[in-house]
């Protein structure tokens, strides 16, 4: 392991340049030369899926005895880059990072490249000229996950008339949101019986969800299926369905993506059909695969988690397990 040699007062020097630079530092411990030391830029707290995915990385770190540096970037991309700029600076031994969107990393991960600090991609994935520039990825499969949205609706219905169906999408230009889509497309195909009828972006935000689906209800209530890019704006989108006197889960069939407790809970209720799981507790993977990096060891390109389906057909809703986020 190359983990960084470093003398105390460089450290509290560093410390204090960089603690105020980027979002909020969420934990960190003592320095210790002997450990590694990893540098993990969360792009923001959306959800409760992002939330409890900050939450288990930092408790996989501390697990781990890793030292982690930890920044939020408030869902702004040039934030992101800032912290990776300062984990360079640092020297850290691995950065991590799950980024906001696709597009825009060249020139940052080029400079990771030149300072020798491998990178890994968690979450989410990008697009670049040199997919050299970072070791792996660990995320879900975006595209299976809407797939699976997809192969829900054809096993519920059964009528030959046409379906119309709202998709509220998340963050442009992100991964999950142009997999998701896509993947759900695949599957739906050539039936003509499915109508995409409105797709509009709800950035993974309970409020836009919310209000998304209240300016879809003004123009129009003639809505057979909501299928929602994640529970934080299914939620949001739930709450105006009822406020126009409408019945989810049965007026309206709601499909949502990744598994917080509050959607299983409004599937176990009846108003959510069907829930597919993107599990944000990828911490422990996320470590391993940074303890071999860090040892030189090549990792796989890409790592998925093991994720489920829940819906209305399972046989006992009751046997999910609490989902802790
Ligand atoms: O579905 C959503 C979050 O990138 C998989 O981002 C993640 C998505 C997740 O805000 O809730």
């Amino acid at each position: 392991m190359k983990y960084r040699f470093m003398i105390w007062p460089l450290v509290l020097l560093c410390l204090l340049l960089l603690g105020g630079c980027v979002g909020q530092t969420v934990k960190e411990t003592p320095m210790d030369s002997n450990v590694l030391i990893v540098g993990f830029a969360q792009l923001g707290s959306e959800s409760g899926w992002r939330v409890g995915n900050s939450r288990d990385v930092v408790r996989a770190a501390e697990d781990a005895g890793i030292q982690m540096m930890f920044r939020n970037a408030d869902q702004k991309q040039e934030n992101q880059i800032k912290a990776i700029r300062s984990f360079i600076a640092y020297q850290v031994d691995v950065i991590a990072f799950a980024p906001i969107v696709e597009d825009g990393w060249d020139n940052v991960l080029q400079e990771a490249r030149d300072a020798g600090i491998p990178v890994l991609l968690t979450d989410r994935y990008i697009n670049i000229a040199d997919e050299s520039l970072f070791a792996g990825f660990i995320g879900s499969d975006f595209l299976e996950e809407g797939r699976a949205a997809a192969r829900f609706l054809l096993q519920k219905i059964s009528a030959s008339s046409t379906v119309r169906i709202v998709e509220i999408t998340g963050t442009e230009g992100s991964t999950p949101m142009k997999q998701r889509s896509i993947g759900f497309r695949d599957i739906l195909g050539d039936d003509a019986r499915f109508e995409i009828v409105m797709s509009v972006s709800g950035d993974f935000l309970r409020s836009k969800g919310k209000e998304c689906m209240e300016n879809i209800l003004k123009t129009t209530t003639n809505i057979d299926v909501l299928y929602s890019h994640n529970d934080a704006m299914t939620l949001g989108a739930i709450e105006a369905i009822e406020a126009a006197n409408l019945k989810p889960g049965i007026d309206i069939i709601i499909i949502t993506i990744d598994g917080e407790q509050g959607a299983i809970d409004l599937l176990k209720e009846g108003k959510i059909n069907c829930v597919v799981e993107c599990t944000p507790m990828i911490g422990d993977m996320i470590m391993e695969l940074a303890k071999q990096l860090a040892d030189g060891i090549e990792i796989p390109r890409i790592s998925h988690p093991y994720e489920q389906v829940f819906s209305e057909f399972d046989e006992d809703l009751s046997r999910i397990p609490l989902r802790g986020y």
